[in-house]
């Protein structure tokens, strides 16, 4: 049986993700795909109660540390509970961001030293890394407008400065690693997906 393939969409606040993800998982069916759909924080359910102990509005403040090593329990429980055994039986997985949002807002928007993150990533997931990504780039003005109406969670509450030092940092990650594909996701919902759909083409006729 052929290896499954894992591929990741990322990108800031409110840049399209969850409005896009339907349209990457039809198209990977329309190739006769295996696809499994999951998130992070969360995919499992204890990786789903961390999410709510990361997201949740409190009074008390997390301490970055906190915050990074709660985003690697979870993942410890996603990646050996659900993207391993689902990749091991040929399936597709599409997640909802991986590690490089944990580089981009614990790295570039706490400032967490990127050598701890790597270290982290290695004891979680070995060699483990997504086969595609696809960032999803908006400027963070256009992002916050597209959201303004939301409740915001703990994280979404944060300064301007804070998501322009996660934007960057994924653009930063674009540029190094291959794997990762920057669409322009400030454009119109049409063009967004097919910039996606081109990627997403190349990448399975590749895969065969
Ligand atoms: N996190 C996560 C970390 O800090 N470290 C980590 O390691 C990980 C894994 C998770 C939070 O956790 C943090 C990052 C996050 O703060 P989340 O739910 O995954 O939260 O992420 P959010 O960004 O909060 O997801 P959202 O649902 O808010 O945003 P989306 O999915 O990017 O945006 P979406 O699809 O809801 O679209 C927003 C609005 O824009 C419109 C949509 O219709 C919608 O109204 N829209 C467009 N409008 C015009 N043109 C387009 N092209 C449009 N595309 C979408």
């Amino acid at each position: 049986m052929a290896d499954g393939r894992f591929i990741t969409l990322e990108g800031g606040e409110g840049v399209g993700k969850t409005t896009n993800l339907e349209f990457v998982v039809d198209r990977l069916k329309q190739h006769g795909l295996d696809v499994v759909v999951t998130r992070e924080p969360g995919g499992t359910p204890v990786a789903e109660e961390l999410r709510d102990l990361l997201l949740r509005v409190r009074d008390d403040e997390m301490v970055p540390l906190a915050e990074l090593l709660l985003m690697f329990a979870g993942r410890a429980q996603h990646v050996e509970q659900l993207v391993k055994p689902a990749l091991a039986k040929g399936q597709w997985v599409v997640c909802d961001r991986f590690t490089d949002a944990t580089y981009a807002y614990q790295g570039g928007g706490r400032g967490i030293d990127d050598r701890q993150i790597a270290l982290l990533e290695e004891m979680v997931q070995g060699p483990l890394r997504p086969d595609l990504t696809i960032y999803l780039d908006v400027p963070v003005q256009i992002a916050a407008e597209r959201i303004a109406g939301r409740e915001h969670d703990r994280i979404e509450r944060e300064r301007v400065e804070f998501f322009e030092s996660v934007r960057a940092t994924y653009i930063a990650r674009a540029r190094e690693y291959s794997r990762i594909q920057l669409v322009d996701a400030a454009a119109d919902i049409e063009q967004v997906q097919a910039d996606i759909a081109l990627i997403l083409d190349y990448f399975v006729g590749s895969a065969d």
